[in-house]
């Protein structure tokens, strides 16, 4: 059986193919550039949906997404953008879904904080904090008895191991044997509340071991670290041999929610993000991309040009987009109402 490797970051591993880490920097800088655009134009207020940026995090949800496949299945929370479009997203759908457009992966119902799209297993964001980890393990346990050999993702913050049902659905997990994988993403806040104030310890993956199963810390803001513990994980889930946890420790450089950080100096640790800062996912793997002569700057430069291109499209698109009609409002609800 695959076991996790629990060394320490493996900054050095070359055992990634240059083009697949070309492509897991250009989907980082892709997750960070929209991110940016949504940020920018979120005051103009338009986007009538609260927005939760994932900027600072993207390594987590691009290095784990590189370890599945389009028929895996992945549930998330409220900071939801980058797991969406890492596992593949269709980015204007994303967009008009933030502009409440028909157009939406959710029909424009949902909003940033419930996206969801079947076509590429993302069975859905929701903002029920630790939400995505009942729902993943039941989804592992169809997977299993129906024999499906898919392998099923909860991402979820550190707040999330405040709440009864995550342990809950842990426990079942290990019980079980399911191909799940629980990917905590411990920013060290739960809005403005640091975990210091929550609980007893802010190492997380020790407190979780005890379940019985293997339960690592990864470096966060290493592409290499998570892409390498997240791969033995999915790779024990796929041979049955049941869920791992990985403490993915990370920093979220914006607000909780919304655009800026206005507040910052009133709840964070005085010197705590520049720290952060310096240890950005995205400049550490160009940085080494190029001392190793896998990229030029050049096409970073090119890389850049293309993403933005792409972004103008999307959010033209999401603008251009009708609202939903009044008359399909109880569509894609349990209840119908009946046509008069
Ligand atoms: C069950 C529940 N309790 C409280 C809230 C209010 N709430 C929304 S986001 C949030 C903080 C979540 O922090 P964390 O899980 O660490 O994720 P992060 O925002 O840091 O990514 C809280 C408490 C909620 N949405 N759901
Ligand atoms: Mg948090």
């Amino acid at each position: 059986m695959p076991a996790l490797n629990t060394s320490p970051k493996s900054a050095a591993n070359r055992s990634i193919p240059s083009e697949a880490l070309v492509e897991m920097l250009r989907s980082m800088r892709r997750i960070r550039a929209i991110e940016e655009r949504i940020e920018s134009e979120y005051s103009k207020d338009e986007m009538k949906t609260p927005v939760h940026l994932y900027i600072g995090q993207e390594a987590v949800g691009v290095g784990v997404s590189a370890n599945l496949r389009k028929d895996d299945y992945v549930f998330t929370g409220h900071r939801s953008h980058g797991h969406y479009l890492a596992k593949g997203g269709d980015l204007k759908a994303m967009m008009a879904e933030l502009y409440c457009r028909e157009t939406g992966c959710s029909g424009g119902r949902g909003g940033s904080m419930h996206l969801i799209d079947k076509s590429v297993g993302m069975l859905g964001s929701s903002a029920i904090v630790g939400g995505s980890v009942s729902i993943a393990v039941g989804t592992a346990l169809a997977s299993q008895r129906l024999g499906q050999g898919r392998v099923a993702v909860a991402y979820f913050g550190d707040a999330a191991l405040e709440e009864g049902g995550v342990f809950e659905s842990i426990n079942a997990a290990v019980l079980w044997n399911l191909p799940v994988l629980f990917v905590c993403e411990n920013n060290l806040y739960s809005v403005h509340s640091h975990l210091e104030a929550r609980q007893t310890t802010i190492e997380l993956a020790p407190k979780v071991k005890g379940f019985g199963l293997p339960s690592v810390k990864v470096d966060g803001s290493d592409l290499f670290d998570v892409y390498e513990k997240s791969k033995a994980a999915v790779e024990r889930a796929r041979a049955g041999d049941g869920p791992s946890f990985l403490e993915c420790q990370t920093y979220r450089w914006r607000a909780h929610s919304g655009a800026g950080d206005a507040g910052a100096a009133k709840y964070r640790k005085a010197g705590e993000h520049e720290e952060w800062m310096k240890r950005c996912p995205i400049g550490d793997l160009e940085k080494k991309l190029i001392a190793d002569g896998d990229l030029a700057p050049k096409a970073i430069a090119e890389m850049d040009a293309e993403i933005s291109r792409e972004i103008d499209e999307a959010f033209a698109f999401a603008k251009q987009s009708p609202f939903p009609k009044n008359e399909d409002l109880g569509k894609h609800v349990f209840f119908e109402p009946e046509a008069k």
